[in-house]
């Protein structure tokens, strides 16, 4: 496959930071809390004026992800619950009519832009407020709305959302979810992929629709398991194309801010993934959901620090990389004619690898020998993962 210049960027960037947030995360209990706890819309829709985020400061957000190694973020513009976190012409279901009054996407683009990080916005195609997103599908149906409304009529506000945001904040791509809620409905998908490649024609398109990826689609998107694996609830297509690949993850369970929710992954957990993603030939989009005042919880601000001192030490071995495999306990990655023997599990001592004679040294302390295609560790380094370089 040949890939054009903003797919050979995506892939060369390898690690990204995900953001969830909007009035959901008043409620602390993660985005889906609207469906899970069957909140009318009646009762939903005042959290907006509730929505004051005092410290929402973008540019403090873009630095910590910046110290963490990210290339880019990607942003929830609109969320299943149908509210908008930028100036939308098309609804005032949005985040400039509540106390906070900013337009947040335009302002994180600023932030980005001042950074050099790049930003990609998440738009969900499943709606559970706007009265013409029937018939329902599989979720949505506690919002107490009335029986109705005109398909056509939501596509043609969904799509002139998705070119807004095209045409007013020029995101380098777009990321899709919630097609899977009406898997059968006409989405009028190529017109949608058509509109944003006209508008920018550099633009990376992705849908989270766990399916073979669509024919005007730029990257393929895996949710919480590595690339082939179908994952638990989510049954991602276990089909990997060609195109350039993503797999997104939380740090605990969450995607929206969960109080309650302190299963976070450790530093090593998290750095693993990387490592294996990136011997898959996969970026990492990692999430974090704010608090409802603008501010990042701690336990995930920290683990993305040591990232990203991790990355400042290692980097080499993922940035601009590409996959070669993953194996049980170790990962591959190569840069022209130079690789990387990532070291995932600690384990064995003895690890049969995939070359013979090669001229290898360790970018961590440890001591080894290499005789015959087998690995020889005499001594671990203190590193979460040992790294050998071939040249
Ligand atoms: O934005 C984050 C999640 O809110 C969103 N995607 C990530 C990036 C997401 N929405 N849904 N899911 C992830 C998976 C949900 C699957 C299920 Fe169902 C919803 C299982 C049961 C209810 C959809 C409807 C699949 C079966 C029925």
């Amino acid at each position: 496959m040949k890939y054009t210049p903003s797919q050979l960027w995506f892939m060369d960037a390898k690690f990204g930071i995900f953001i969830h947030w909007g009035i959901y995360s008043l409620l602390k209990r993660g985005e889906w809390v609207m469906h899970n706890e069957k909140i009318p819309i009646s009762k939903y829709e005042p959290l907006k004026d509730m929505f004051e985020a005092s410290l929402f400061e973008p540019q403090e957000w873009v630095e910590l992800f910046k110290d963490a190694g990210a290339r880019y973020v990607t942003f929830t513009s609109k969320h299943h619950d149908g509210f908008c976190m930028y100036d939308s012409a098309l609804t005032e279901y949005k985040v400039t009519n509540t106390p906070l009054g900013r337009d947040v996407v335009g302002e994180l683009r600023d932030a980005c832009n001042d950074e050099g990080l790049k930003l990609f916005l998440y738009y969900s195609q499943l709606d559970w407020h706007h009265p013409d997103y029937y018939p329902l599908g599989r979720t949505g149906q506690y919002a107490g709305r009335v029986e109705g409304g005109d398909w056509e009529r939501y596509l043609e506000y969904y799509i002139g959302q998705v070119r807004e945001l095209a045409v007013n904040y020029k995101p380098v791509g777009f990321w899709f979810d919630g097609m899977w809620d009406k898997p059968d409905a006409d989405w009028k998908l190529h017109d949608l992929y058509q509109m944003i490649h006209s508008i920018l024609p550099n633009a990376l398109i992705g849908n989270n629709h766990h399916r073979k990826p669509y024919p005007g689609e730029d990257f393929q998107i895996f949710e919480q398991s590595l690339p082939g694996e179908e994952g638990g609830v989510i049954k991602n297509t276990t089909y990997i194309s060609d195109l350039p690949l993503e797999t997104c993850l939380t740090i605990n369970n969450s995607w929206g801010y969960n109080e309650q929710d302190h299963q976070h992954k450790s530093v090593e957990k998290l750095l693993e993934y990387l490592v294996k993603t990136a011997g898959m030939n996969s970026n990492l989009l990692l999430n974090v959901g704010p608090r409802p005042d603008g501010t990042i919880q701690k336990e995930h601000a920290t683990r993305l620090i040591r990232i990203g001192e991790w990355l400042r030490k290692y980097g080499e071995a993922i940035y601009r990389t590409r996959g070669v495999s993953v194996e049980e306990n170790y990962s591959v990655t190569r840069r022209d004619e130079v690789q990387y023997l990532m070291i995932t599990t600690k384990e064995s001592n003895v690890l049969k690898v995939p070359f013979k004679y090669a001229r290898l040294h360790s970018l961590t302390p440890l001591k080894f020998e290499l005789s015959n295609s087998v690995l020889y560790i005499s001594e671990w380094s203190k590193e979460p993962i040992e790294i050998l370089k071939l040249e």
